[in-house]
């Protein structure tokens, strides 16, 4: 084989491999139920690719050129015919047989995929063209909280999310953690996992949502139990007032200018529910939804002109003048 046909044939193999670990990987499990997936997928791919080689070699064979053994025609060959006859039932029971192997491994499987933890902690989020809303709950009322588009969940212990939506349907994913769970208007689903290492993983809407589904992320942070805790604690908090003057106008620009109608900063008078809870969004990795990174510039390119980024998505550009844009940017930024 020529040297340039080895590498080709190597590289056309290992390229595909490339998209198998990462952030957002479904053959990278970095949870109890996508491990689950994993094995279930590995079991389906091991016995289908090993069917598939069998018949693929049968059919090589049946290919080959061969002499006629006689003349007779075909249905006179008695022992020919006993014999294809068993071979045909032999196969037929084998399929079969494969078939309910693959569904047992298939049902035991779920067994996982489905257990319910009661004392799992316990997650409300609400699908948004093209946002996610999340809710913490808690024992106590005050200690319950909202926040969008990133949940951090403690390592070891089993999460549960109950999936709302506000408009069309859309669906929850984090390929590296769980599988997929439909979030469907008057209609609460649940699904429940266990993050196994500490990570930032990527979630993604996967039921198509509109213009903007693409754009439909989010980050589902695994922290140690302490270090969630902590953050818990912090998150339940409201907005940190502003310490300088920039922020302080930036403060009372967001009222000024209109975003309070759609955002909610806790602990300051900004109440709007049409769009995300902005009380800790500088704390956040993303920004609109997994669209843009946590920066003050792509805070400002947003907050500019939100349309342009996200071409139909529900926040309006609102127009601001240079020096009110950077007092926004600095308040928001530190809102951590
Ligand atoms: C009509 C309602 C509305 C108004 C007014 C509005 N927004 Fe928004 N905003 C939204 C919606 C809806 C989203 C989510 C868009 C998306 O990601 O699809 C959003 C997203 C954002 C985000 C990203 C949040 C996140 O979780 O990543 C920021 C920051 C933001 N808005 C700031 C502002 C500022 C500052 C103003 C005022 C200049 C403002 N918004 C005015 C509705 C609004
Ligand atoms: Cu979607």
């Amino acid at each position: 084989m020529p040297a340039w046909v080895r590498s080709g044939l190597l590289l056309s193999v290992a390229l595909p491999l490339v998209a198998c670990t990462g952030s957002q990987s479904a053959l990278d499990p970095q949870g109890l139920q996508s491990e689950q997936i994993r094995h279930t997928f590995m079991m389906f791919l091991a016995v289908s690719g090993i069917v598939w080689a069998c018949v693929t070699v049968v059919l090589g064979i049946g290919l080959l050129p061969r002499k006629r053994i006689s003349d007779e025609p075909p249905g006179l060959r008695r022992p020919f015919e006993t014999r294809a006859g068993r071979m045909i039932l032999g196969l037929g029971a084998a399929t079969a047989l494969i078939v309910l192997v693959l569904s047992f491994v298939s049902y035991a499987g779920q067994r996982t995929l489905f257990a319910k933890d009661p004392n799992a902690l316990t997650l409300r989020i609400v699908g948004h063209q093209w946002w996610w809303e999340v809710h913490y709950a808690a024992d106590s009322p005050h200690n319950s909280f909202a926040t969008a588009n990133e949940i951090r969940i403690p390592v070891g212990k089993p999460v549960k999310v109950e999936l709302e939506s506000a408009d069309v349907i859309h669906s929850f994913w984090v390929p590296s953690l769980t599988g997929k769970m439909d979030l469907i208007t008057g209609q609460t689903n649940e699904i429940q996992f266990t993050a196994k290492n500490p990570g930032i993983y990527r979630g993604q809407c996967a039921e198509f949502c509109g213009l903007q589904h693409a754009h439909m992320a989010f980050a589902a942070i695994a922290l140690r139990p302490e270090e969630f805790e902590r953050w818990r604690e912090h998150e339940n908090q409201g907005a940190t007032s502003p310490s300088d003057t920039l922020a302080k106008q930036g403060e009372q620009l967001f009222r000024g200018r209109g975003c309070a109608l759609c955002h909610t900063i806790r602990g300051t008078l900004a109440g709007g529910q049409l769009g995300p809870d902005l009380t800790h969004v500088g704390s956040r990795t993303t920004l609109a939804a997994g669209t843009l990174p946590q920066t003050p510039a792509a805070l400002g390119a947003w907050i500019a002109d939100p349309q342009h980024i996200k071409p139909g998505n529900l926040m309006p550009q609102m127009p601001l003048q240079s020096g009110e844009l950077i007092a926004i940017i600095r308040y928001l930024e530190q809102l951590e």
